[in-house]
């Protein structure tokens, strides 16, 4: 019986792995959506999901920590930008984008602080999610002009703390923002902004499910 169970929670962490999961790889800016990684980095790991709240792989996925040959497009601020995946979103949970100011694009690892500046969180009553294969942002138009990189999380919450585990799906893409903004917001750190105790980490969907409070600070805007 011990043998039997072992053998089908090994099977089911197989298939966990080998699953293919939305990988957002495609950004559309200045109205042209570019190859696949041309200005979004490349993880490692099939999109597997991030899962420890203290690993440096919740800032740009895993591989993500430097450029690897993605290049940077250079947007005006108050243009928007649009994160495309290979195959549309399924797993229900808030999407939410980050910026960080970097020196160089190529070589920021994101351990600069991060701000915040979109939700998608679900629309009540009902507590519907918002899944899908693009989303789209629009870069606060007063930011300091310089080098960024511009983040996209999409969290699963699909399989309720504690028994399942919060994924973090996540991307980063390399801009150089242009403009005569001068706002240079304070951030927060990841890994750090989010914690099991977040009740948008801990909250089961399934019930009761009525309102909602997406983790990370608040949404910075002008
Ligand atoms: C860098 O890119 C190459 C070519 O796509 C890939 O094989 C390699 O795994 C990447 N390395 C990292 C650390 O992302
Ligand atoms: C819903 O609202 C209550 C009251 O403000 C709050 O305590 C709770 O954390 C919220 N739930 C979620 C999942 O954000
Ligand atoms: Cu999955």
């Amino acid at each position: 019986m011990k043998t039997f169970s072992t053998l089908i929670l090994a099977t089911s962490l197989l298939a966990n792995v080998a699953h293919g999961h939305y990988i957002f790889e495609y950004l559309t800016a200045n109205g042209v959506e570019g190859a696949a990684y041309q200005n979004i980095r490349k993880n490692t790991n099939y999109n597997s999901p991030v899962t420890d709240l203290t690993s440096n792989d919740l800032r740009c996925n895993v591989g993500g920590e430097s450029s690897n040959g993605t290049t940077t497009v250079s947007i005006a601020a108050g243009s928007s930008v649009t994160f495309r995946a290979d195959i549309a979103v399924y797993h229900q949970g808030p999407v939410s984008f980050y910026m960080t100011k970097v020196s160089d694009t190529t070589t920021a690892d994101g351990s600069t602080p991060w701000f915040k500046i979109k939700d998608i969180g679900p629309t009540f009553p009902g507590g519907t999610w918002d899944l899908e294969q693009s989303y789209s942002v629009t870069i606060p138009s007063c930011l300091a002009a310089g080098d960024y990189l511009l983040r996209i999380q999409q969290l699963a919450i699909h399989n309720p703390w504690p028994a399942g585990i919060p994924q973090f799906y996540i991307s980063c893409a390399q801009v150089k923002l242009t403009g005569s903004g001068s706002s240079s917001p304070s951030g927060v750190s990841i890994p750090g902004a989010f914690k099991d105790t977040d009740p948008g980490y801990t909250v089961n969907i399934y019930s009761n499910f009525n309102n909602y409070t997406v983790p990370g600070p608040a949404v910075w805007a002008c």
